[in-house]
C-alpha cells in the first residue's frame, strides 16, 4: 500500500490518479487536512491525516501498513511568507514525523518534494547546479534546503530509502492555483478563457524554470521506480524542462486566443520571491543517474492545458 499525505495538493491530486492507475485504487490511500473537492474524488481509501498530529500518523501507518509514503504536504512560497512560523513548522516538523514513522514502521521508501526555491540571490541563475551557494531567502525555501539535509541525514545515517525532486513551477489544470510565486502560469490560463485579459503579478521578464505536471509526475515515479543504487542523490535531484517569461507565455496563449491582453501589476511581493530565484536548472545529475528527460516545452504545454480545462469547464474558476 501507498500512502499519499497531502493528496489535495496541486502535486497530490495528479499523483494520486497516476499512482492508482498503476498500482489499483485500492492500493494506494490519499490523504489531506480535509475531504476532498468535488474535483477528482476517483474511487480509493481516503482518510484525514495531519502531519503534526502523531495519534493520527500511528493510526493510518498501523490501519494500512503501507510500503512507501509521499509527504507532500506542505505551505508554498507566497503562503508560507505570510505565515513563517506555520510554514516552518508545517513543513519541517511534518517532515520530520514521517523520517522518523519511516524507520519505526520500516517504511521501504519515502518521497518528498523540494524545489528550486532552495536556491537564493548568491547562486547562479542560469544553469544552476545540482551543487551550489544556496541561500534561500522565504521560509518556505529555508524548509526546504533544510528538509534535504535531513533526509540525506536519514539516508546516510540510518539507511532510510527517502527520494526527493527539486521541482520547478508546476503547471496543471487539474488543481486551482494555489500559494505558489509561479502560480501565475496556472491562473492566467483560468483568466484567459473567463475574460480573456490577466493582470500578473509578476513582472513581464520574469524568467523562472517550469515544468508541465505530466512531466513532473513522470518524474516522480520515474525516480521511486529507479533502482536504489542509481539514486546516488539523497539531497534533491535538480530537474528542469523549459524556461519562460510571463511575456513569452502571454504569446503562446495569443496562438489560442488571439485577443488575450496581459498586463502587469507593480510591487507584488511574490516579485521579489521570484527574483531570488534561478532562471534556469543544469538537471545533467538527473538525467545521467536514473534517464530523466522532460517532453513538454511550452508550446506542448499550453495546447494540453487549454485542451483540457475547455473539457473541464467546471474546473475554470
Ligand atoms: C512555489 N510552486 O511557487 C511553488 C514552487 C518553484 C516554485 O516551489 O512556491
Amino acid at each position: 500500500t501507498i500512502v499519499v499525505i497531502g493528496s489535495n495538493g496541486q502535486i497530490g491530486t495528479e499523483l494520486v490518479t497516476n499512482l492508482r492507475n498503476i498500482h489499483g485504487a485500492s492500493n494506494v490511500v490519499a490523504s489531506d487536512i480535509k475531504e476532498p473537492g468535488y474535483d477528482f474524488k476517483n474511487a480509493g481509501p481516503f482518510e484525514i491525516s495531519d502531519v503534526l498530529d502523531k495519534d493520527n500518523l500511528q493510526n493510518i501507518l498501523t490501519k494500512y501498513k503501507p510500503t512507501q509514503i509521499y509527504l507532500l504536504a506542505a505551505l508554498l512560497s507566497a503562503t508560507g511568507e505570510q505565515r513563517p512560523k506555520r510554514a516552518w513548522e508545517l513543513n519541517m516538523d511534518g517532515l520530520i514525523n514521517i523520517l522518523d514513522y519511516a524507520l519505526e514502521y520500516k517504511i521501504e521508501k519515502v518521497y518528498w518534494p523540494s524545489s528550486i526555491a532552495v536556491f537564493g540571490p548568491n547562486s547562479p541563475k542560469n544553469n544552476t547546479p545540482q551543487y551550489c551557494a544556496m541561500d534561500p531567502n522565504t521560509v518556505y525555501g529555508i524548509s526546504k534546503l533544510a528538509g534535504e539535509r535531513w533526509c540525506e541525514y536519514y539516508h546516510q545515517k540510518y539507511g532510510l530509502d527517502v527520494r526527493s525532486l527539486r521541482y520547478p513551477g508546476l503547471i496543471s489544470w487539474k488543481s486551482q492555483p494555489g500559494g505558489g510565486t509561479t502560480d501565475y502560469a496556472v491562473h492566467i490560463f483560468h483568466e484567459a478563457l473567463k475574460h480573456g485579459s490577466y493582470e500578473c503579478f509578476l513582472s513581464e521578464n520574469t524568467e523562472l524554470p517550469m515544468m508541465y505536471m505530466d512531466d513532473a509526475i513522470r518524474a516522480t515515479i520515474s525516480l521511486m521506480e529507479a533502482e536504489s543504487d542509481k539514486v546516488k542523490i539523497r539531497s534533491s535531484y535538480n530537474i528542469g524542462a523549459t524556461s519562460f517569461t510571463p511575456k513569452t507565455l502571454a504569446e503562446e496563449i495569443k496562438k489560442h486566443i488571439p485577443d488575450f491582453k496581459i498586463t502587469y501589476s507593480e510591487n507584488d511581493p511574490r516579485q521579489a520571491i521570484a527574483d531570488s530565484w534561478p532562471k534556469s536548472i543544469d538537471d545533467s545529475h538527473a538525467r545521467n543517474d536514473w534517464g530523466w528527460n522532460h517532453e513538454f516545452d511550452l508550446a506542448e504545454m499550453t495546447a494540453d492545458m487549454f485542451k483540457n480545462l475547455k473539457a473541464h469547464s467546471q474546473l475554470v474558476k
